[in-house]
């Protein structure tokens, strides 16, 4: 197919649960009498055309015919009523379409809170009974089939929650917090975007949803619930000391470790994620490095500045951050 590059890991056209199941559905109608109105009109003006061609040999311009024009009159009067009712009909699906991704609402077993800002997702799961609370960025976790939560807010500008193979979007508005429910029908990995220019960097603000079996998902749960690992080598105490000693700590956390600030993503377990930055780089020792040493020139703008590191300890650093799975 000509579309294969789009895949289906971030597309509306390959819907993977209800909510996007719903939306997609609606594009399905909305084109399917776009397109019979579309070709409807094409017919009657190709043969208005012809008509008016072979009637314009045998008469003149200026000669009217009452029978022919009130039967014109009705004509265009009966299109123009048909398409009020169209209209109608197409908004009344479409607000009936809203309704029920709203009735999805109120079965969710998981609930997990996303906080838009320049240029990442911080995402917090609340604790439940057998897990504390949990704090990460930029990938969330779901167990396949099961209805989840996804509450918003932002606390900078206006983003955009959009992960189209499982959800419409929806805005994440400073101080206004909005929630849409999702559930994902298929084990994969989703992506999505935000859908609201954001300033600077808004291209490279991606979401990645990751939807595993229950277990998977509390195993994943539990690797987070844990504290960050304590470097088990020189070379990661050295990366670590590296972090607490030149500023990372002030903007970042580790838990378990000094390190307790909230400016950047928490880092507990970054090495666990599958991307960098919202899937600007894939998350690799090297993209890792490469980051660290220079985020302005992966994200032009970033909220995160260029901080001079020698050789060894950016080494160092890399090798403790590649720990924390
Ligand atoms: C002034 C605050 C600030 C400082 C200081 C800072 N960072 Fe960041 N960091 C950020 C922000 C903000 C982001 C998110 C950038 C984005 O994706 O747009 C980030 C992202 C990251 C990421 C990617 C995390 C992820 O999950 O994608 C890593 C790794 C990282 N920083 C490591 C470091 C290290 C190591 C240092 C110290 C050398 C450091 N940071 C210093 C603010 C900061
Ligand atoms: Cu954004």
């Amino acid at each position: 197919m000509f579309l294969t590059a789009c895949g289906d890991r971030q597309s509306a056209l390959h819907a993977h649960g209800a909510n996007a199941q719903k939306i997609f559905d609606l594009i399905w109608t909305f084109s399917a009498v776009a397109a019979t109105v579309w070709l409807l009109v094409v017919l009657v003006l190709a043969t208005a055309v012809l008509r008016g061609n072979l009637a314009k040999a045998s008469r003149s311009p200026l000669q009217i015919d009452a029978d022919q024009e009130r039967r014109l009159t009705r004509a265009v009067g009966s299109a123009t009523a048909l398409t009020v009712v169209v209209l109608i009909a197409l908004t009344i699906g479409s607000f009936f379409a809203g309704k029920s991704i709203a009735s999805l609402s109120g079965s969710e077993t998981v609930t997990v809170r996303v906080t838009g800002h320049q240029w990442w997702w911080e995402i917090r799961y609340p604790k439940t009974d057998s897990s504390q609370a949990i704090l990460t960025a930029n990938e969330i976790h779901v167990p396949v089939g099961e209805s989840v939560k996804v509450k918003l807010d932002s606390l900078d500008v206006i983003h955009s929650f959009w992960v189209p193979s499982l959800a419409g979007k929806r805005d994440l508005i400073p101080g206004r917090p909005s929630e849409l429910t999702l559930t994902a029908d298929k084990p994969g990995i989703y992506r999505g975007q935000c859908a609201e220019f954001c300033g600077y960097q808004h291209a490279h603000m991606a979401i990645t949803v990751v939807a595993e079996s229950r277990e998977a998902f509390d195993a994943w749960r539990s690797r987070q619930d844990a504290n960050a690992v304590t470097p088990a080598s020189d070379e990661e105490r050295r990366g670590e000391a590296a972090f607490l000693g030149t500023g990372c700590a002030l903007c970042h956390a580790i838990r378990g470790t000094p390190a307790t600030g909230t400016v950047g993503p928490d880092l507990t377990h970054v090495a666990g994620r599958r991307s960098l930055a919202a899937d600007a780089l894939a998350m690799t020792p090297g993209a890792l490095a490469a980051w660290i040493a220079d985020p302005q020139s992966v994200k032009p703008g970033a909220k995160m500045p260029r901080i001079a590191l020698s050789a060894d300890d950016l080494n160092a650093v890399v090798t403790y951050l590649g720990s924390l799975e």
